[in-house]
């Protein structure tokens, strides 16, 4: 019998499959959703959960014995049973056609009508009456489904059950108000069924079915737009990445922004207290970080931006650190090393106006380390200033360099340009290769 933990937040449709699957088996889930155990935002973001869980989403499951799996429709499989995955090769490819048409046909446009309701996402009158069509088809497919049967699959309440369910729960809460849903009488009779279960009801509670189809909140939408300071968006490669990137985020900076779309993901994020710029207090500076790293990125290294950082660097309002990998014997392989470097900048996203980073892993897989120049905003090591910040800034040896030291010019040179002796590496290692 599986036995382990379910990280998520708390509320989340795709973790309740999970929660409801171990209801009917038995199996032991215990559900960390909150501190100490689990922060989304953060747990997720740390290289302990992301070692386990790379995309570091949630849900996601770790067995007592050490066994990791994500992806809640996965989840829900593992902690389920025979009963719930099907117990003949035809009904278990059943119970995955609905798994399937679930995701496929039901999340996207449920969450295209539903998202605008609850204020995290911007209202779009065409793609949400386009949702309410494709509703209404599936809800068509699932009534003649449900005409002749109490369940999806077989007699019993199976995994199609439970998922397909789970994905209509905001549905039936937020939207499908009684004169929508009357076309459709087996659909509702089969969800009413579901959530009355006892192992559904001990998840999700009383389910209340939706009496007025709520509206867009613009209110609730303005609240919880990310502000300023608010957790980074997830996918973005913050402009401390390596150069290459930077191009590419230049690129899409000179468009003018497009509005962003907020999941319940997001949302989730935004709703984080928020902390205050940390960097507020401090008097203004002559060096500006973007024109820095406009020149960095689209010019040429040696010839010009390296000129432009010593002709305006402000010494008073920034400093220059060396920073070196302390546990160079644990980098195995290469590509690890680099997502090493990578989490941590994207860990470090909200630092981008206030810090450059260029790192390098030198060497060859099981003979590597790992150092760099970070230039900050201020006069000490930004990274204290933020809970978010500390995750990998203790895993390095940090050294103030004096800016007018031909040590640290020579290292400001070699570091941003990628090329030089690097004398201070061991010289095992920098035989090797360098990695950017
Ligand atoms: N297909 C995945 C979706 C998981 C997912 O998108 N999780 C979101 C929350 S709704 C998440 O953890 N996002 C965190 C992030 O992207 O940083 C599943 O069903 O488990």
């Amino acid at each position: 019998m599986a036995a382990g933990t379910l990280y998520t937040y708390p509320e989340n449709w795709r973790a309740f499959k999970a929660q409801i699957a171990a209801q009917y088996s038995g199996a032991a889930l215990k559900v960390a959703s909150s501190a100490p155990a689990f922060t989304f935002g953060q747990t997720n973001r740390t290289p302990a959960f992301l070692n386990n869980f790379p995309q570091g989403k949630v849900p996601a499951y770790q067995g007592d014995d050490g066994f990791c799996l994500f992806e809640s429709n996965a989840i829900a499989h593992y902690l389920g049973n025979d009963v719930l995955r099907g117990a003949t090769p035809q009904a278990s490819a059943q119970v995955l056609q609905w798994v399937s048409f679930a995701d496929s046909e039901i999340v996207p446009p449920a969450s295209t009508w539903v998202f605008p309701t609850l204020g995290i996402m911007q209202f779009n009158k065409q793609a949400t009456e386009q949702a309410k069509e494709d509703v209404k088809k599936v809800l068509g497919v699932l009534n003649q489904h449900l005409n002749t049967r109490t369940f999806l699959v077989g007699e019993r309440v199976s995994l199609a059950d439970i998922t397909v369910a789970c994905s209509m729960l905001w549905l039936y809460k937020q939207v499908l108000e009684p004169s929508f849903r009357q076309p459709y009488p087996n659909v509702t009779r089969w969800f009413v069924t579901c959530v009355n279960q006892p192992q559904f009801k001990t998840v999700l509670g009383e389910v209340k079915l939706c009496e007025k189809m709520a509206q867009f909140d613009a209110k609730k939408f303005a609240e919880m737009q990310p502000k300023k300071d608010a957790p980074p968006k997830k996918e973005k490669v913050p402009k401390e990445a390596a150069k290459p990137q930077e191009k590419k985020e230049k690129k899409k900076e000179e468009k003018k922004p497009e509005p962003e779309e907020m999941d319940d993901c997001d949302a989730a994020l935004a709703a984080e207290p928020k902390t205050k710029d940390p960097f507020a207090e401090l008097p203004k500076s002559t060096f500006i970080m973007d024109d820095f790293k406009r020149k960095y990125s689209n010019e040429d290294t040696l010839t010009v931006a390296v000129p432009h950082f010593w002709e305006n660097f402000d010494p008073e309002g920034y400093s220059i650190w060396y920073a070196e990998y302390k546990y160079p014997q644990e980098l195995t392989e290469v590509f690890k090393s680099c997502n090493l470097i990578s989490g941590m900048f994207q860990r470090l996203d909200k630092l981008r106006k206030n810090a450059f980073a260029s790192v390098l892993l030198f060497g060859t897989s099981n003979n590597s380390c790992i150092s760099g120049i970070w230039i900050f905003r201020g006069q000490n090591l930004a990274f204290t200033l933020c809970p978010d910040w500390q995750i990998d800034y203790e895993s390095y040896d940090w050294r103030k360099l004096d800016a007018n030291s031909e040590e640290c010019k020579t290292m400001v040179k070699e570091y941003f340009s990628w090329e030089g002796e690097f004398k201070h590496v061991g010289k095992a290692v920098n035989q090797g290769k360098i990695f950017k």
